[in-house]
């Protein structure tokens, strides 16, 4: 077995070709953390951390996460031979951060499976070989702005819209979209925890629009409010932030509190935590999908992997590369073709770094031994 050696911690900046509003605040650019790892043997493999500039998602952030990586986890994982398969126990003294947690564990799921000459597709057992893709589109100034956006995303042929609300942008936004895009087309909407218990009945009023579910509307620690919700209104209610783990993904679903649950690896502490709240789900009949983080083409080729397998019955936020950045950092990025993206064939995560365009980008990089 081999032996980490060392672990590069870069940084990279990537405007987005739009700016996305969140309930929470607007991105302009996306300021993020890839890990390499390195091994005895040579092997090599990369991970991106999904932590955002600030702590406005969850409560990590990039600097944070730096931070925690080269002080808190790498000591952790130096001496003894390492197995993708080990890294979550090993890291598991160090409470939270698992967006930090999953970003050294995927870098060493990739240099495992490139050693093994291997795809993650396989390793996790997945068959599909493509998904249907979803587009997650922001706030806008306006609700015209924002029917132009929505029409230029159904032109683009994605299979799914997801909408971004908050207190003062909801009923009537969703409104117009389901007007515009016609009562087939699937359509959700996703607050990042902008309302309260006090808002249930406001927002059973979404339940008239038809929408495949209502994400994480309430903060992530209020399950009950979420139960409450689910028992008031005919919309599913998904959640995100509040799923943490396959304990907590249990504990929403048998509280009632989740009846649809959005996977995303970096917050859950990485892709194989990811696999055991699929198959958590899916033996409860609760249907899962990908979530995103305005990742690059690594973490995007991960997620098609994992979206392949066949708990993940609903359209992900998998959408193209170009729609939120005009330079990836890979050689073959994520594209729609008829509403789905199809999985990437190369060994490990899947992708190939395009070696010039990571350099282009990057602002700064330091290499760490391993204890
Ligand atoms: O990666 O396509 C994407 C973005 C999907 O809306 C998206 N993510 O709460 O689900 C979510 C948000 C979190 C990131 S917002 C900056
Ligand atoms: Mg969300």
């Amino acid at each position: 077995m081999t032996h980490l050696v060392e672990l590069e911690l870069r940084r990279i900046d990537l405007p987005l070709v739009t700016p996305f509003r969140t309930s929470f605040g607007t991105e302009t650019e996306r300021d993020v953390l890839l890990v390499r790892a390195g091994f005895d043997d040579g092997s090599e493999g990369w991970g991106e951390c999904v932590a955002l500039r600030d702590p406005v998602y969850s409560a990590e952030f990039v600097d944070g996460a730096e931070l925690v990586i080269e002080h808190h986890l790498l000591p952790r994982l130096a001496g003894a031979p390492l197995a993708a398969a080990d890294v979550a126990h090993r890291l598991a003294p160090v409470k939270g951060h698992p967006m930090a947690k999953a970003a050294i564990e995927m870098a060493v799921l990739d240099a495992e499976l490139r050693r093994l000459g291997t795809t993650l597709h396989a390793h996790l057992g997945a068959e599909r070989r493509e998904v249907p893709s979803g587009v997650s589109v922001g706030i806008f100034e306006s609700v015209d702005l924002l029917l132009a956006a929505v029409q230029g995303y159904v032109d683009d042929g994605y299979a799914r819209i997801k909408l971004k609300i908050e207190p003062g942008w909801d009923l009537e936004p969703v409104r117009r979209v389901r007007e515009l895009v016609g009562d087939q087309m699937p359509l959700q909407v996703d607050a990042n925890t902008a309302y309260t218990r006090t808002d249930i009945e406001h927002l059973c009023r979404l339940d008239e629009f038809g929408l495949l579910l209502v994400e994480q509307p309430l903060p992530e620690d209020d399950l009950l409010g979420h139960a409450r919700l689910a028992a008031a209104s005919s919309t599913p209610v998904c959640l995100d932030e509040s799923i943490v783990s396959t304990a907590t993904a249990v504990d929403a679903i048998e509280l009632g509190a989740a009846e649809v649950v959005n996977i995303k690896p970096g917050r859950v502490g990485g892709y194989l935590e990811a696999r055991r709240i699929h198959d958590a789900c899916r033996d409860r009949g609760i249907p899962v999908w990908c979530g995103g983080m305005l990742e690059t083409g690594i973490g995007r080729a991960a997620n098609v992997a994992l979206a392949c397998l066949p708990g993940f019955t609903l359209p992900g936020d998998i959408s193209a590369s170009s729609r939120f950045y005009a330079h990836d950092i890979v050689t073959d990025p994520i594209r729609v073709v008829d509403g789905h993206v199809a999985v990437p064939a190369g060994a490990g995560l899947g992708y190939e770094l395009d070696l010039a365009a990571l350099h282009a980008v990057t602002r700064s990089s330091r290499i760490l031994s391993a204890p």
